[in-house]
């Protein structure tokens, strides 16, 4: 035992406090990622979260959309500036690039609308029982602290300008004698989070003649004293550390949930690191961007569906829009991409090194890079007539004698459905090093038949490309594949395919040659199954739960081939997903926040 732990230990021994703070110390270091804390990431990164449909994701945040590129369908909305607009995407687009108009009501404008939004019987401005009167309404009503969290907090603080949202959800706030308030009338509010008015909120009342109790909230201001065991949020607001990785956005801008190693309370964990609140589990809508939220949800009695809550058996009227589904039902109207699903349905039959001889239709991306008389290395198509390789498989002066298989299998005899390219242009990396092999990548294109406007490739698919880091994790399982040679360097002529796992901290492997954000390991226990000389600029390809393949690397290096211990290395293909976006456009890779 250090002699720190002994001093500690002494300590606890005469300090009823020692335990609780220590113990409650080391639980949120094991919740917390120290590392992706560093990069600073709220609920504009779109490496951890969707953007909103009226957001896109341009090199990794999530930025105003324009109001043209909303999708057309939708419901009329009314601005707080009085002006109506064809969807709430446009209002919220047109907001996004001027916050000073919010979002009023659903439907067109009308004279009287108003929507406010005020704090009672507090000492300062800050604070004090909420006061709502909605659009359309005469009266002011008060909100039923049964309906009140942190989530609603933040909103209604953030509408009443105060940018870090709320510090509590509770005060003790008196009302004067005379203030003859009716208790059984208060409203309930629920927000989703990320709302900028409470006026997004929807708004329900319950018939009830039971007295309940008010919602009350202190908004944050810089002037809340950090004390002990304080998280910093990205927008500089301090919140208890325990009230990291709860599902609940505490910080307003959602980076308290966004490094998490584990969740606590009534949150599920996406493999991405986020916490999420339980409710969002099979609520039919993906937040998770590795999408397992939405996984295994059919099965009878799902605990996360509940019927009706308690509240909602009595008789309910709805007050405002919910423009909550509103949201959902825009996000069914953005494109979608086609890339990454196989038009074949039977499962792999059982063959790089220790690898499996590969069907016709298994991988529908694999290319191969023909030069002189041999298959020198491998390609993967995404889409268009583009498809990536490594840089060291290349060269731009050679580009005349560089021919591109398509749909090949065996090259020392040919299926019929190979289909021969040849290349209009080689991107390498600019910062490719030889020597390094760091930014081993380079993007070709393919020349068009000189009647064709588009790239005819039959029997050929796109692999989609990862537009985030988190997608796929150490451990994950993934193919290689390529027609690279086996361990005693036997030269190989069928295209073939092996499953190796993600490896997590392979500078182990290789000391001061493994770059974490540009490379990616992968491989075997035994080391048995790897890539080889010639699989080089060859996928390494991983699906994900919804059965979509990325490519996830391209085989790049590695010392030897099928050596345990020495792991094949592979280009991280997220790590560059915005150069290829810059240099094939962007529609043709964004599946996501188009
Ligand atoms: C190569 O020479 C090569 N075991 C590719 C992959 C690996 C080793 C060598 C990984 O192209």
């Amino acid at each position: 035992m250090k002699l720190a732990h002994v001093i500690l230990l002494f300590l606890c021994f005469y300090s009823s406090a020692c335990k609780l703070t220590s113990t409650s110390h080391t639980f949120q270091e094991d919740l917390l990622d120290r590392n992706c804390l560093t990069k600073k990431y709220t609920h504009l990164s779109c490496n951890k979260v969707f953007c909103q449909p009226w957001q896109k994701c341009i090199d990794r945040t999530c930025t105003c959309k324009l109001p043209y590129q909303c999708p057309k369908n939708g419901t009329t909305v009314c601005s707080t500036n009085g002006k109506s607009y064809p969807t709430y995407c446009q209002q919220k687009s047109f907001e996004c690039l001027r916050p000073q108009a919010k979002f009023l009501n659903n439907g067109t404008c009308t004279a009287e609308g108003q929507f406010s939004v005020s704090l009672k019987y507090g000492q300062t401005e800050l604070e004090g029982i909420v006061e709502v009167q909605l659009v359309g309404q005469d009266e002011k009503a008060f909100i039923c602290k049964s309906s009140w969290s942190m989530t609603q907090a933040n909103v209604a603080c953030l509408d009443l300008g105060f940018p870090q949202g709320a510090l509590r959800t509770q005060g003790r706030f008196l009302m004067p004698e005379d203030a003859s308030v009716n208790e059984t009338e208060c409203l309930h509010v629920h927000c989703r989070g990320l709302e900028t008015s409470l006026a997004e909120c929807t708004f329900t009342k319950t018939r009830t003649n039971r007295s309940q109790k008010l919602a009350s909230v202190v908004c944050y201001t810089q002037n809340a004293d950090p004390t002990h065991d304080l998280f910093q949020c990205v927008n500089g607001k301090y919140i208890p550390q325990k009230r990291a990785c709860n599902g609940i956005n505490d910080c307003g801008d959602q980076s308290d949930e966004l490094c998490c190693k584990g969740c606590q309370g009534e949150s599920f964990l996406c493999k991405s690191g986020v916490c999420i609140p339980r409710q969002y589990k099979c609520n039919g809508e993906v937040d998770c961007i590795t999408g397992e939220d939405e996984i295994g949800c059919e099965e009878a009695g799902h605990p996360e569906i509940r019927v009706l809550p308690p509240m909602a058996q009595e008789e309910t009227e709805i007050l405002t829009a919910d423009m909550d589904a509103e949201r959902k039902r825009i996000k069914s109207f953005l494109p979608t991409l086609s890339c990454g699903v196989k038009d074949n349905t039977h499962s792999r039959r059982k063959r790089v090194v220790g690898g499996q001889p590969a069907h016709m239709k298994d991988f529908p991306w694999q290319m191969a890079i023909k030069d002189g008389d041999k298959i020198t290395c491998g390609g993967i198509y995404i889409g268009g007539c583009w498809m990536l390789t490594a840089a060291h498989c290349v060269r731009v002066s050679k580009i005349h004698r560089y021919q591109i298989w398509a749909a090949l299998l065996n090259w020392f005899r040919p299926n019929s459905e190979v289909k021969i390219q040849y290349v209009n242009r080689i991107i390498i990396h600019e910062n490719y090093n030889g020597g390094t092999y760091q930014n081993d990548i380079a993007l070709i294109e393919l020349k068009k038949h000189p009647s064709k406007k588009e790239c005819v490739l039959p029997y050929t698919i796109p692999a989609c490309i990862p537009w985030s880091p988190y997608l796929f994790q150490p451990n994950d399982r993934c193919i290689v594949s390529g027609w690279g040679r086996e361990k005693d360097n036997e030269k190989v002529y069928s295209l073939r395919w092996g499953e190796v796992k993600l490896i997590g901290n392979c500078s182990k492997y290789y000391p001061n040659r493994y770059y974490e954000k540009e490379m990616q390991c992968a491989g075997t226990d035994d080391g048995s199954i790897d890539a080889c000389k010639g699989d080089s600029g060859g996928p390494l390809v991983c699906t994900d739960v919804n059965n979509v393949t990325y490519v996830w690397g391209i085989v790049s290096w590695g010392e030897n081939c099928g050596e345990k211990e020495f792991p094949g290395v592979y280009t991280k293909v997220a790590n560059y997903f915005d150069w290829i976006s810059n240099h094939v456009g962007r529609s043709l890779i964004s599946q996501h926040n188009v």
